[in-house]
């Protein structure tokens, strides 16, 4: 935890919908008159937006699997420090596209590296800053992948990495069941934005 205020991770496979309920939440959320950030990894820093460009362009397909492991850390490392620590100092709501369990599931679980060694990593690089909720949205990676045309140099890859990577994210929620809340990601968009309302109250009147 840092300050006051509260922290929410999206997690999921690729076109889980993630981007369409952060946006469906900031509007929720703002109309309660909370202060809102929205912001993404990797990225959400000048200098992480620069990473995320070697780490998903297609122009370094085969970049070594531990320099990518390292590069999700760093830019995750900045943009703690600079924008999700001082947000929640401020007492504002961080709503965050991926965090440190992108990097267990696609690193750990996808490129084998090692669930924990990968955890560890971005567990030093934030100072140990977790989520008060994660949100995953399951999905089916055909399901995922068929909502999109084209692809990044990690959606390129194969089906059995993305099972992988679902896999990890189900492991994760499974082990700490309140501090996740995993729902179908093929449900009604509205649906799924009731629940994820629902349980930022609930976890709120219960504070
Ligand atoms: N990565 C990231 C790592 O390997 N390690 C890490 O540590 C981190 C942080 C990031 C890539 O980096 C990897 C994971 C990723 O491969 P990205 O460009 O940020 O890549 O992309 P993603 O986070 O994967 O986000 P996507 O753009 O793939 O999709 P979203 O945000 O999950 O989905 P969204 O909302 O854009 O929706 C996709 C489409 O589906 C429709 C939408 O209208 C849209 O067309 N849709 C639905 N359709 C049917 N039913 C619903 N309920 C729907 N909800 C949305």
């Amino acid at each position: 935890m840092a300050g006051s205020g509260y922290f929410i991770a999206f997690e999921g496979g690729e076109g889980a919908g993630k981007s369409t309920q952060e946006g469906l939440l900031a509007h929720s959320l703002v109309e309660r008159g909370r202060s809102v950030v929205r912001t993404r990894e990797p990225g959400g820093t000048p200098a992480g937006e620069q990473i995320r460009h070697v780490l998903l362009s297609p122009e370094f397909e085969g970049l070594d699997a531990r320099a990518e492991a390292l590069l999700f850390a760093a830019s995750r490392g900045e943009h703690v420090a600079r924008i999700i620590r001082p947000a929640l100092e401020r007492g504002d709501v961080v709503i965050c596209d991926r965090y440190i369990d992108s990097s267990v599931a696609y690193q750990g679980y996808g490129r084998d590296l090692g669930v924990q060694r990968v955890r560890d990593l971005s567990l030093w690089a934030t100072g140990g800053l977790l989520p008060d909720l994660t949100v995953v949205l399951d999905v089916d990676p055909e399901v995922g992948l068929a909502r999109f045309a084209q692809r990044d140099r990690l959606e390129a890859e194969p089906i059995e990495y993305h099972r992988s990577v679902r896999a990890g994210f189900l492991d994760l929620a499974a082990a700490e069941p309140e501090r996740y809340l995993v729902l179908d990601a093929r449900d009604d968009q509205h649906t799924i934005a009731s629940a994820i309302l629902a349980r930022v109250v609930a976890a709120w009147e219960s504070a």
